[in-house]
């Protein structure tokens, strides 16, 4: 099927399946995957797409399959947006690349502008254009470091920020993201989170232990940086009690310890506001950018006060591709569509209606131990009934049975037990309540063994 006999499908339509999933094409590509590509590179869900629009995406066999995870929160405001397309296709026409440090462009100091505006703070801000969201987390570590003449970088439990060297580091899990990689780079710290659901702590009570380990395991005369997700995405969805992220602003602006909020994840109204800081009241002293800002062309930026922003020095940041003139068409194009209002509506729809659906789920199944989120981030952590202890395999057992019914699920959590909803926001509330039922079919399948 076509894109453009996608997009006169009935909007509330379901997924269309023409093959088991997944069907002939698609194990035929991957059995040539497993011969091409690199073993370390996973695949969630071996079905290789051909085209993509709104929330769906079209296999090569032809079956159009509900995408609930957007590539990982990156098709924010859906595939094949055509404001996007048509931006990215004039710019491609153009020209492809001067890089902005040899002969630059406008679009770069556009978007600079648009996402100086966005960004929480009511302060002057700059920007720098980089290509990844690891690529963002180490760059802002380098401003930090900068600027304070400090070295040490205080990271949650919990935590994910990448797949580079540094970025490895101030990851939660080594296994599997830093396993053999090391060694790992020094000066990255790890202090307790905000984790209501196990920890039981109040904002202000789980403030005050993370700021003990800072203040005793690292010292705050050497902290350049606290980077925190607003909510922490591959963690698992977790959303720190109020007054948890204040605290730590608080603590760390009287100090002049940098604060980096990592939004790569929870920014440009994923979560039903630009930035998730906002639901929780941090104004960060530097916001992180990507995914979702180019509508899934690689873009990343670093935002944040003119005077931190400003603390390296010419020369000292860069990157050949860094702002790639399509990438940031795309990124102003993103931009100036989310400016339409109506995505943050949607975002808000979205989670209502997963909430509805959830909550109606988990008084059939002891399974569900939390149901927390904001907007279109929702999750659900899977525990044994009873207890808070993990319940580790039924995640992915959820996910499958998703995907063989049409339904692109993913999974998250340092345990594996959370599936994690990052719809498209053009994603209607009939398709979330047909993968809900799905959900429950599946636990219902698993309550049965
Ligand atoms: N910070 C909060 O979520 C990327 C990882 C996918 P890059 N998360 C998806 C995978 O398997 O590697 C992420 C994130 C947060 C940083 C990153 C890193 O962003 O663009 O993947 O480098």
């Amino acid at each position: 099927m076509s894109a453009a006999t996608i997009r006169r499908v009935e909007p509330d339509a379901g997924p269309a399946l023409l093959t088991e999933i997944p069907g002939p094409k698609s194990r035929e590509l991957h059995a040539r995957r497993a011969a091409a590509v690199a073993r370390g590179v996973n695949c969630l869900v071996p079905v290789y797409i051909d085209s993509a629009i709104g929330p769906w995406v079209i296999d090569v066999d032809g079956n159009r399959l509900l995408d609930l995870g957007s590539g990982i929160g990156v098709t924010t405001i859906g595939h094949g947006n055509d404001r996007v397309i048509e931006a990215a296709s004039a710019q491609l026409r153009r020209f492809t690349h001067t890089l902005f440090t040899v002969t630059p462009y406008e679009g770069y100091i556009r978007l600079a502008e648009l996402l100086a505006a966005k960004t929480p703070g009511d302060f002057v801000k700059k920007t720098f254009l980089v290509n990844s969201g690891a690529e963002a987390v180490e760059n802002a570590v380098k401003i930090a470091r900068r600027h304070t003449g400090r070295r040490a970088v205080a990271a949650l439990d919990h935590a994910f920020h990448g797949r580079t060297s540094l970025t490895m580091a101030m990851n939660h899990s080594t296994v599997p993201y830093g396993v053999g990689f090391g060694p790992f780079a020094p000066d990255v710290y790890r202090v307790p989170n905000s984790y209501p659901y196990r920890d039981g702590l109040s904002g202000a009570e789980a403030a005050a232990r993370t700021i003990a380990y800072l203040e005793k395991r690292i010292g705050v005369d050497d902290l350049a940086a606290i980077i925190a997700e607003p909510i922490q995405g591959e963690g698992g969805f977790l959303v720190p009690a109020p007054g948890y992220l204040p605290a730590l602003q608080a603590w760390a602006n009287e100090r002049g310890v940098v604060v980096i909020a990592d939004e790569i994840q929870t920014g440009l109204a994923r979560t039903g506001t630009w930035f998730g800081s906002e639901h929780f009241g941090l104004v960060p002293d530097l916001v992180l950018t990507a995914k979702a800002l180019a509508g899934g062309l690689p873009l990343a930026g670093i935002t944040g006060r003119a005077e931190i922003m400003d603390a390296a020095d010419p020369g000292g940041l860069g990157g050949t591709f860094g702002g790639n003139p399509v990438a940031v068409a795309a990124g102003i194009a993103v931009l100036e569509e989310l400016g339409t209002g109506h995505y943050f509506a949607e975002a808000d729809r979205i989670g209502q209606t997963l909430r509805r659906g959830l909550d109606e789920l988990a008084l059939r199944y002891p399974e569900i131990g939390e149901i927390r989120g904001h907007g279109a981030m929702q999750a659900i952590e899977l525990s044994e009934p009873g207890s808070r202890i993990p319940l580790t395999g039924l995640a992915a057992e959820i996910a499958g049975y998703a995907a063989k019914r049409g339904v692109l699920l993913i999974t998250a959590g340092s345990d594996g037990n959370v599936i994690r909803f990052l719809p498209t926001l053009v994603t209607t509330d009939a398709q979330l309540e047909f993968a809900i039922e799905l959900i429950g079919e599946a636990l219902a399948l698993h309550a049965d063994r």
